[in-house]
């Protein structure tokens, strides 16, 4: 690819007739549709009569649209079509999807009505400013490099389009991790750039934050000590949030990872985490910041000998006992599941434990155990399985999708942020077929009712040129890309099988004897790790009643789950009547089948493919076969050798 793919927004919409605007000039959003416009439709141009208008865009008074929602119609007595909603963001995200909607389907035929699902809408990015990123695969940063700030503003712009066209509206610039520099982003030597970046995406409607290091008091400050508690560091945050909003009054706020994998934190001062994040909170309140705070905190140097202690515990344990006592503008941000976005885990107790806190539930676009970027995995199905998850606690709203977004009334800081996965490469994810995961993560953030399978239409549609049997057959590959992965990695709940640090390809006792907490207990009799309630940890009992049942059970744990919640002998019939050892062979086989289709799919496909997409994903796809070769053969062979039990089928296992 030579030039920067443009994702979904490549070619502009042909309109017969002319647009029109009524839009304040001096506000940035409008000036950003002004200029948005000629880019998505052609022989639009704009001119001041209302009655000639081919767009309409309305600044109306309709309290059910909220500030971002917006409506799309026909006009009544003329061609052309009325854009409305009560800000210009709204606007802005009702001109995208009247776009979309053209771009895909030819026309808009109904009247379409859309509000997002929940206020927040985020994106993290963990670039580092060195211009590395922490789990990118896509290239550098397109913020950073060199230890400085890039200032790419084009290519920076040509991504907030992208962001706003899926209706992102928030997003931290740093990794959570943050590094010595990184840590001096709060100052004055910092600041103007942060602010170039921030008016940048304000003029999108997509409010900054930073990450930031706990310690900082001490590390740029003059402080003693980083004690939530104590007087100067509370001076310290007070002068440094005040100081931040001189410069961008818009400033959304910090996100903070602390007491996790070494990051300081509330902790070393024996506070909790509450005191941490109300400190943090309450220098941001007065100008109507948000404090962010992860609930990523577990015990990262866990004896494995001790069979008692379990990672999956931890951050319910942490946090169930402070709900309630967060500040208002306190938001607790739990990944999906209890360990570490594995391809597949339980939804995190947290989400319905917690009665009285903001939340954010946590994706990872990035694909950090999911491919490198290198396989193809969409990533939708395994976040409308979380959004649709009955936690099935006693109450009004039971599934995460209305948790969080509905909530108590006064708890209206909920919503979803995910791990980003553009860098530098050229198509911005480093397999082209993996933007499709950037594109359904804002759409799904929108409208939580959107199945994976019509947001992977959409994509496909806006993205190439294929006849209809051409889509059909790239939409089979991708709809099944994630179950292909599954298979032929770690199925049925096994997690970590993965090389150590660096998460891709397979090493079956990589984290084994570590001090991770990541452990599959595989022995010559049976495999998985026992959470249940009379022999293990007895993490199930952290779920709602139904749902502990659910998982405590042989009876009723669902195959995708069981060996998450279970350690059972590799004879033991599963709910689909094969043996575990059975299903665990067939699983790695069937994985490296469907990838050898996939690699005959693409080729059916490549005469419609532009030439550079073709070798960007056949090359992509090759890399992903052979891993999968290698998956299937050391979990086969391990299995073997620890179990001692043939395939059924007499396979080739290497024994
Ligand atoms: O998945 C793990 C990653 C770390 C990451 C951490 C986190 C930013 O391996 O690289 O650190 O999660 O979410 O904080």
């Amino acid at each position: 690819m030579s030039e920067r793919d443009l994702c979904w927004m490549h070619k502009p919409v042909c309109v017969k007739e002319l647009a029109t605007f009524f839009l304040a000039p001096d506000d940035p959003i409008s000036r950003t549709m002004i200029a948005e416009m000629p880019l998505l439709f052609s022989h639009a141009e704009r001119i001041d009569s209302e009655n000639d208008a081919f767009f309409l865009f309305r600044v109306v008074d309709q309290e059910s649209l909220g500030t971002e929602g917006f409506c799309l119609s026909k006009q009544s007595k003329r061609p052309g079509y009325v854009i409305s909603g009560q800000t210009t963001k709204a606007l802005l995200y009702g001109m995208y999807r009247f776009y979309m909607i053209c771009q895909s389907e030819g026309d808009l035929k109904d009247d379409v009505v859309s509000v997002p699902d929940q206020p927040i809408r985020m994106i993290n990015h963990w670039d580092n400013v060195d211009g590395t990123i922490e789990r990118g695969y896509a290239g550098d940063s397109i913020f950073y490099q060199d230890n400085a700030f890039r200032r790419d503003f084009p290519l920076i712009r040509s991504y907030a389009r992208q962001l706003a066209s899926i209706g992102v509206n928030a997003l931290s610039i740093n990794n959570v991790n943050v590094h010595e520099i990184e840590t001096k982003f709060i100052t004055d030597f910092y600041l103007p750039d942060v602010k170039m970046i921030n008016d940048l995406f304000a003029s999108f409607g997509i409010r900054l934050f930073l990450s930031v290091n706990f310690a900082a008091p001490m590390l740029i400050g003059d402080c003693t000590t980083a004690d939530p508690l104590s007087a100067e560091v509370q001076t310290f945050w007070n002068e440094t949030v005040a100081n931040i909003y001189q410069y961008i009054p818009d400033f959304g706020g910090f996100l903070v990872k602390a007491d996790s994998e070494g990051q300081p934190g509330p902790f070393a001062y024996q506070r909790g985490h509450d005191d941490g994040a109300n400190m943090l909170a309450r220098a941001l309140a007065p100008f109507g910041g948000t404090l962010i705070w992860r609930c990523f905190v577990y015990n990262c140097k866990q004896d494995w000998r001790d069979r008692t202690q379990d990672r999956a515990r931890a951050s319910y344990d942490h946090f169930m006992k402070l709900d309630g006592k967060f500040d208002d503008n306190v938001i607790l941000q739990i990944k999906l599941g209890p360990i570490d976005f594995q391809v597949r885990e339980p939804v995190s107790p947290l989400f319905g434990g917690l009665k009285k806190t903001n939340t954010i539930i946590e994706f990872q676009i990035t694909q950090e155990y999911t491919g490198h970027q290198i396989a193809a995995y969409y990533l939708a199905p395994t976040w409308k399985e979380a959004l649709d998850f009955d936690t099935q606690y006693p109450g009004a709203h039971t599934v995460v999708k209305e948790l969080i977004k509905y909530r108590a009334v006064d708890l209206t800081r909920c919503g979803i942020a995910a791990v980003s996965s553009v860098g530098m490469d050229a198509n911005w994810t480093g397999n082209k077929l993996m933007q499709v995961n950037l594109f359904a993560y804002g759409r799904l953030c929108f409208d939580q009712e959107l199945s994976a399978d019509e947001m992977l239409r959409e994509w496909i549609a806006l993205s190439f040129s294929l006849g209809e049997s051409n889509q059909e057959i790239l939409h089979h590959l991708l709809m099944t890309s994630r179950e292909t992965y599954v298979k032929y990695t770690t199925p049925f709940g096994l997690i970590f099988l993965c090389k150590p640090h660096l998460h891709y390809g397979p090493q079956v006792d990589g984290y084994e004897y570590d001090c991770w907490g990541t452990y599959h207990h595989a022995d010559r009799d049976g495999i998985g790790f026992d959470r249940t309630i009379k022999t293990g940890t007895g993490y199930v009992a952290q779920y709602s009643d139904p749902r502990c049942k659910e998982y405590d059970s042989l009876d009723t744990c669902k195959d995708e789950l069981l060996l998450f919640f279970h350690h059972v002998p590799y004879t033991h019939l599963m709910q689909s009547g094969k043996t575990v050892i059975q299903a665990l062979y067939d699983s790695h086989f069937e994985g490296v089948a469907q990838l050898e289709q996939a690699r005959i799919d693409i080729e059916k496909i490549r005469s419609e493919l532009d030439p550079c997409v073709y070798e960007n994903v056949r090359e992509r796809l090759e890399r992903e076969y052979g891993n999968a070769i290698e998956w299937r053969d050391q979990v086969n062979s391990y299995l073997y050798r620890k179990s001692g039990i043939p395939d059924e089928h007499g396979r080739t296992i290497f024994a």
